[in-house]
Order: structure tokens, then sequence, then C-alpha cells
């Protein structure tokens, strides 16, 4: 059997280009969200962030009827689930979203449906999903329990595309496919078939959940390992992207960039996750968390070294953003510089090209206005580069005028030397 619609379960970053892209593959596809602004700014083609090439695949598939948005879901072939997965203050996996978009699926369910979970869960979440939905739906049976010849299909299969990437990544990266028993993997692989050109690695749900988890705790350990690099290349005054690069040039070394720290919805979350479940076999991954959370304090503690050496400055601060050339502002170190530089008493002038004002954790604080780059520059004492957009990439080489002579800058990205 085939699969003619597809009901994606949050229109996010992952969600709404999921659905753009299944939509452009001749499913048709109605992708539910619960922000009512979201669903009509959809419903006119237009897309609710920034993210290169989207904004034409969401209009085009809206204009030609394969893609619709709505509140609440409705019957299909097959469900994406995708939505947040944040962990609560204590660090701990909230699965409110993901459980409630699970429970919001009764009534539209039916023999011969396939679930695919893709948020980034704990090990364990999808058989919890198939045993939810098994309370709240008693006249069908799901895989946990009737195995391979269940009515239902669940699987998980994890998103792994990069914010900035994400609509060439979608199609071209291979998947992890975990369904609840194989025959959930193979109708999740049936699916993916439709719209990815990368390989379908096919495994358990829990093996998959576990992938997931690892690839993001990896990349947070391999920049912790590089965020500890510069803190010790600020001690001893050497420049720590010089050694990086020679290092690199070791066949066996491939050090990552240090930055301003570690922002995101995923890899600043996701390794918490794998704490949750082992709390006593986690040093490593704990340990680069606290390497990466230090590092914008580290930052900012360096900026209010240099202000104190200066009469009322104004420190301009490039980029708020958790990532270059996106206008995602979720767990960025970039605001907790600001944010501390502000609390010190400093005046900063915020530039953050994608946004047209200040988020919320930045609203209303004391000496933070949001400007542009020229106003910015040009009235600086000090500059912080926090993000390497693009647009900030040539402020060194703007013809023959170097605009940040004579001023302190302090480059977290390295992208001016
Ligand atoms: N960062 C550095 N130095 C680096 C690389 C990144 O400081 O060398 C910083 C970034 O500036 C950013 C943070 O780390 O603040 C995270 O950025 P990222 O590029 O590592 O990735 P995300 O969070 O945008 O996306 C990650 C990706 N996972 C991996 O690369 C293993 C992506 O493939 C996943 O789909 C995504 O998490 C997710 O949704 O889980």
């Amino acid at each position: 059997m085939t699969f003619n619609s597809l009901s994606v379960i949050g229109l996010g970053y992952v969600g709404l280009p999921t659905a753009a892209i299944f939509a452009g593959h001749g499913l048709d596809v109605v992708g539910v969200d619960t922000n009512a602004a979201v669903v009509d700014k959809i419903n006119r083609g237009e897309v609710h962030f920034v993210e290169p090439g989207l904004d034409k695949i969401v209009g085009d598939a809206v204009a030609a009827g394969k893609l619709r948005a709505a509140l609440e879901p409705e019957a299909a072939d097959a469900f994406i689930i995708a939505v947040p997965t944040p962990f609560t203050d204590d660090h701990k996996p909230d699965l409110g979203h993901l459980m409630a978009a699970a429970e919001s699926l009764k009534g539209v369910l039916k023999k011969g449906n396939l679930i695919i979970v893709e948020s980034t869960v704990p090990v364990g979440t999808t058989e919890r999903v198939s045993v939810r939905l098994a309370e709240l739906c008693p006249e069908l049976s799901f895989p946990h329990d009737a195995g391979d010849g269940a009515d239902i299909r669940i699987a998980h299969s994890p998103e792994r595309v990069l914010p900035g990437n994400v609509v060439v990544e979608l199609s071209k990266n291979d998947r992890v496919i975990g369904g609840i028993t194989p025959r959930c993997s193979e109708r999740a692989a049936a699916l993916y078939g439709l719209a990815v050109e990368g390989k379908c690695l096919l495994t358990a749900a829990a093996t998959a959940e576990l992938v997931k988890l690892a690839e993001n705790a990896y990349r947070d350990v391999n920049i912790a390992f590089a965020n500890e690099l510069s803190v010790i290349c600020d001690k001893l005054d050497i420049d720590a992207w010089d050694v990086i690069e020679m290092a690199n040039h070791h066949p066996r070394v491939n050090i990552l960039q240090p930055g301003p720290g570690v922002g995101g919805h995923c890899i600043a979350v996701d390794p918490w996750f794998i704490v949750d479940s082992a709390p006593d076999d986690t040093p490593l991954i704990r340990a680069a968390r606290k390497v990466n959370d230090a590092k914008p304090h580290h930052l900012a503690g360096r900026v209010l070294d240099a202000a104190k050496e200066m009469t009322d400055p104004l420190i301009a601060c490039l980029g708020l953003a958790y990532q270059a050339d996106i206008d995602d502002l979720r767990q960025s170190p970039a605001i907790t510089v600001v944010r501390e530089l502000a609390g010190a008493g400093q005046t900063v002038l915020a530039v953050e090209p994608h946004i047209k004002a200040l988020p919320t954790e930045l609203d209303g604080l004391e000496g933070v206005t949001l400007n542009d780059l020229d106003e910015a520059l040009n009235a600086a004492d000090i500059v912080v580069l926090l993000v390497d957009h693009e647009d900030f990439k040539d402020v060194v080489k703007d013809g023959a005028k170097d605009r940040l002579a004579g001023k302190t800058t302090f480059d977290a990205r390295g992208i001016w030397r």
C-alpha cells in the first residue's frame, strides 16, 4: 500500500520543511500546528522563520494545493510528529508537547496508519507513545503489544538537519529508522523513500533514539574541547584558531571551532537526555555541557575587564542568533553575553540583521538597544563579534577602510583574523 496523504504535527524548524518536501513529491500534506498565526501564514504560502530556500518550497507546495495547514489533526495515511522536546529547569526531558501531539491523534487514527516520531527523545519514548495511544484507542492494536501484525505502525526517525541547510539536508542526509517492530521500520522506510535521497538505516526504536542523542552529545563534547582550548589560549595569549588550524594538519586530528558557547535547541539540550537515563555513567557528557555553558560567561568577563579600563564605553555586540545566517535565538550564548554585559551596567548596541525587535530576554533591559550594523560600528568603543553571519564577514575589509580601527575587539568566532 502506498502513501497518498501525510499529516505533519508541528510546523517548526523541522516539521515545516518536512511537510513541504513531501508535498513537493506529490503527497497531499496537512501540517498541524497549535499556533493560529503560523497556520494562517503557511496557508498564505509564507514561512514564519528564516531558513534558506524554505519560502520557495512552501510557497510552491501551497500554490499547487499539495500543502495546507490546520489547527487540528485530520485523517491521513501517515503522521510525522516533529514538536519540540525541551528540558525542564533541572535538566529533565519535558515530553509534554510530544505526548500532547501523540494524544491529538485519538479519533483520527485508523487501521494501516504509520506514526513516525521525528522529535529527539529519550530512550524508551517511542514505545511510551505506543502504550499511551493503545490506552486512548482501544479499538486499534499497537506494535508494542501486537507486534508486526498490529493495526498501527510506529517508528522513531530522528531528524538530523542543520539549521541554515535544512532544505538540502532533509533530502540528502541518511536516515536512521527505528521501528517498534521490523515491519514498522520497513513502512517508515517506504515513506521516506518517496522523498529522501539518503540511505535509510533500519534498526530498533531504542537504538535509533540513542543514535540521535549520541550524535549531538558527540558534537557537544568535541565543541567543548575547542572551547576549553580557546580559554587556555586566552590565558596564554596564543591565537586559538592558529593552534587549531595547525593541529588539524595532523591526519588524525580534527578539532572543531571555539565560539561564544553552544546554543540552539539540540546540542545544548539533548546530552541531558542521556545524563537523565544514566546519571551515574555520564561524567564526560556532563563535563562538556559545563564547559560549553561556561563559555559565554568567560567571554563576557573578558569584555568587562576591557570595559573597566574605559569611561562609559559603548559595546557593540554583533549577532544574537545561536549560529550563522539564521534568526533562531533559542539558548543562544550571544544573548547570555549581552545580558551579562547589561547586568554589569554596560551600554550594549546589539546588532542582529535577522530580527526586527529585541527578544523578550533582552527587551526592556536597561542599556540594551537593537541597532543596525553601521550605527553600532560607528559608535562603539568595543566590538564583540558573537555570530559569524555573512553580513559581518567583510567588516574588516570594507573597501580600503578598516572599520574596527582604534576599537577594542573580541572576535568569538575567529572570522576577522
Ligand atoms: N558550534 C561551535 N563550534 C563548532 C560548531 C558549532 O561553537 O565547531 C556552536 C554553534 O555556533 C551553535 C552550537 O554549537 O551555537 C550548535 O550548532 P551545531 O552546528 O553543532 O548544530 P545545531 O544545534 O544547529 O544542529 C545539530 C546538528 N547535529 C550534529 O551536527 C551532530 C544537526 O545535524 C541536528 O539535526 C540538530 O543538532 C538537531 O536538531 O538535533
